[in-house]
């Protein structure tokens, strides 16, 4: 390392993990990091720390870093509220039954047109910024509640300038293929062309996407549709993502796989067949616990078979009006053990390292290791373990992105 850095921060633990070093945390206890730049340039034992001087030394009195977590999978632009549906499913209606009746997404697609770019941006920070106060540094945001034109590239420039005004390190996926818009009605292949012709190549024109996904369902757009939507993305390259398999198998996940697509999500209803798939093709999975139990589904993703297949298992919030209205990653990393059986240990890998594949920003983010971006959180607790198992009272003492030291405010 250099012998001057600009940061660093001593008598820490660090839960690296950085599956390289042992342990499921890749722990290193009485660690110390050096960062400059917005970069971490070395981390190890204290006791190994080179001589070095530092602009600022932080003393962490103990306490664990971890890397900076990351919700891969979002929806948190959007207009209105589904709290009348939310109701009417305490009465007994089937999400796929208020979709079909021309709620669901398509309310929130009539709010999301109506509402100004400055309305939607401003609908969108309490939710930004209550990820960000539970150490969330890297936020994935989606359109799909536009399903024009005009409606889906608000919704992406609402994203982007969120990413202008707050420290924190945003990615944005096109959803254009999320649900037929009623001007469309029983005319899903035009729509669909619409997407590959205009939308995504207008997205792209404008570099408002880091990359496309589509909704692969019964009651969205089937396997060959979303085949067209995948060519369409990956001639402008533009990386894909699928979510896939949620509420039906329909063979989403092995067109995914066949793509190479970065991840497939939710994936409830796959099978031995589909995993073996996803491993050969390595894309990730993205489990939604708070979408599985907001919508009190019954069938657990095949944790097990993953695990054996070794494919990574990232978690998220799926934070939308819908299906998970929930801003908190931490209840989701709870909910992952609870609900679908994952240790401590791998539910913070699904926040952090796996979620870094799922995004395709493994290279840079998701595990603490010199070279890779210094988005750190510093929890004032004794064991990792207790990020899975503490929510609400457990929030992070510090917070950095890119070295900076961060609030949300
Ligand atoms: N799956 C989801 O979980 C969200 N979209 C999707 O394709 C739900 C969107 C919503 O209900 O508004
Ligand atoms: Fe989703």
């Amino acid at each position: 390392m250099t012998e001057r850095c600009d940061l660093l921060i001593t008598n820490v633990h660090a839960a690296t993990m950085d599956p390289s070093l042992p342990g499921a945390y890749g722990a290193v206890e009485d660690a110390a990091v050096a960062v400059t730049g917005n970069k971490i340039v070395w981390i190890g034992p204290r006791r190994e720390l080179p001589d070095c001087t530092a602009d600022q030394v932080i003393d962490g009195e103990g306490q664990w870093l971890t890397p900076g977590l990351i919700d891969c999978h979002t929806h948190l632009v959007y207009g209105g509220h589904r709290a009348g549906e939310f109701a009417r499913r305490l009465g007994g209606e089937s999400y796929e039954e208020v979709a079909r009746a021309g709620g669901g997404i398509l309310s929130t697609v009539r709010a999301t047109r109506a509402a100004s770019a400055d309305d939607l941006y401003r609908k969108a920070e309490p939710r930004l910024k209550a990820l960000m106060n539970e150490g969330v540094t890297t936020i994935e945001i989606k359109s799909g509640y536009g399903l024009d034109l005009d409606t889906e590239l608000k919704q992406l420039r609402v994203a982007r300038r969120l990413a202008q005004h707050y420290p924190v390190n945003i990615l944005t996926t096109c959803l254009a293929a999320h649900a037929l818009p009623p001007e469309y009605d029983g005319r899903a292949d035009d729509y669909i062309d619409l997407v590959c012709n205009e939308i995504l190549p207008a997205v792209a024109k404008e570099q408002l996407a880091d990359a496309v996904d589509m909704f692969c369902e019964n009651i969205a757009f089937s396997v060959e549709q979303c085949e067209k939507v995948i060519e369409a993305a990956l001639h402008l390259d533009l990386p894909v993502k699928v979510h896939a398999e949620q509420l039906a198998a329909t063979g989403a996940t092995r067109m995914a796989a066949r793509a190479g697509a970065l991840s497939v999500e939710h994936i409830e209803y796959i099978t031995a067949e589909d995993v073996a798939a996803m491993a050969e093709s390595g894309t990730a999975a993205v489990l939604l616990p708070g979408a599985f139990y907001t919508l009190k589904e019954t069938r657990v993703p095949p944790i097990e078979s993953l695990r054996a297949a070794g494919v990574p298992m990232a978690i998220s919030t799926d934070l939308n009006p819908g299906s998970c209205p929930i801003a908190s990653l931490r209840l989701m990393m709870n909910m992952s053990c609870n609900l679908f059986g994952l240790t401590p240990a791998e539910a913070l890998a699904g926040v952090t390292r796996s979620a870094a594949r799922a995004l395709g920003i493994c290279c840079s983010r998701g595990v603490l290791r010199a070279g890779l971006r210094a988005d750190m959180a510093l929890w004032p607790m004794e064991t990792p373990d207790q990020l899975a198992y503490e929510v609400g009272a457990l929030r992070p003492a510090e917070i950095f992105v890119g070295g900076h030291h961060v609030t949300a405010g």
